[in-house]
């Protein structure tokens, strides 16, 4: 029997009512396996603790998670806090601390129907993007001068490490050999006008790819990208980005498998030094938390992940067999996909499935 120890930071909004259900799919797996169990410690950090205490977690909050086999994250953000402190102080400072450089987002079309692109005839898109996910634009350096003054400035500076960036595209040219799929890697640049940061990022890609022969590549701007993804978007495999660009197109990817509802993630610490994350994409949506309608097919996926990255895959794809299944029957959604359920609704659809 393997007892896993899960710590479980909920968040802010509808984070909580979708980590629910994501607890809900981990119990009943459980119990339907006798050698698996999971304990799990919630930790109520958040915006709601900040107004409380005057901070997102707590000072040795790194020092307790460090505990545990994973975290689970629901999301993070509510007014009457800055965007900039919840996000830095819980998400990233969770990611960065402890050097969870890899952002796995896969952007999977499930149903057609889904697809905002069903009458151009897109059936199927099956892409992952392998995100920077500790560096680059988010590190986090920077500064505000002469601030309240006509001649303020602000600076934000990009951090590339060769270090990082080589491990994150080895992460990008394994996984495609691993998927066995197109056997293609793109990477997503912005070369003409970043001419520190991006022609450096270019140059380990190119070295890379010489690594790799096997592995067919190509790089665009980003730019580029945003409008290949919507133009032909069966045609990405594995796409690797720097933080920023990752953030942003993964939004542009969630949009093509049919919403935010759908968009898992997690944030992978490969050495497993440290915990690895796992979260939707979403963020903590205030207007409709608390009403259940929030979608938790995001949440349920990311402890899909969570799952093959405890290399417990058989498991991992009952989940997602049962995702798919769930999101054969319309009516049985939430209403993000035209459906009347609710999220705990949902959540009980998808259990049933597996128990099936
Ligand atoms: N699910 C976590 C969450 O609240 N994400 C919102 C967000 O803004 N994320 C930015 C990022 O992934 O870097």
């Amino acid at each position: 029997m393997k007892n896993y120890k899960i710590a479980v930071i909920p968040g802010d909004g509808i984070g909580i009512e979708v980590m629910q259900e994501g607890i809900k799919v981990l119990n009943t797996l459980s119990r339907l396996n006798n050698n698996i169990s999971f304990d799990f410690t919630w930790y109520d950090w958040g915006c709601e603790y900040y107004l409380k205490y005057g901070k997102m977690m707590d000072e040795d909050g790194l020092e307790k998670l460090k505990e545990y086999d994973a975290i689970l994250l629901g999301a993070v953000g509510f007014p009457g806090v800055a965007d900039h402190i919840s996000l830095r102080d819980l998400l990233l400072k969770i990611r960065q601390g402890f050097n969870q450089y890899i952002n796995l987002r896969p952007i999977k079309l499930l149903a057609s129907e889904d697809c905002p692109l069903k009458n151009k005839g897109v059936e199927h898109i099956d892409m992952v993007f392998v995100r920077e996910n500790t560096e680059g634009e988010y590190a986090g350096v920077g500064g505000i001068q002469k601030e309240g003054t006509k001649e303020e400035v602000a600076l934000q500076t990009s951090v590339f490490t060769r270090k990082t960036t080589e491990k994150v595209m080895d992460y990008a040219f394994k996984l495609a050999k691993e998927r066995n799929k197109l056997n293609k890697v793109t990477s997503v640049t912005k070369s003409n006008a970043l001419n520190y940061s991006m022609v450096f990022w270019d140059k380990v890609f190119k070295e890379k790819s010489d690594e790799y022969k096997e592995i067919e590549t190509e790089s665009f701007h980003v730019d580029a990208t945003s409008m290949y993804m919507l133009q032909r978007p069966e045609t990405f495999d594995v796409v690797v980005a720097s933080n920023l660009f990752g953030d942003i197109l993964t939004d542009l990817g969630a949009a093509l498998q049919g919403g935010l509802g759908f968009a898992a993630g997690a944030n992978i610490n490969p050495e497993k030094t440290y915990p690895s994350m796992f979260e939707p994409v979403h963020g903590s949506a205030p207007e409709i938390a608390g009403k259940g309608l929030a979608n938790p097919i995001a949440m349920i996926w990311s402890v899909k992940m969570m799952l093959d990255f405890l290399e417990h895959k058989e498991l991992g794809n009952r989940i997602m067999d049962a995702i798919v299944e769930a999101v054969k029957d319309r009516e049985k959604l939430t209403p993000d996909l035209g459906g009347k359920a609710t999220t705990s609704e949902v959540g009980d659809r998808i259990c049933s499935i597996i128990e099936k």
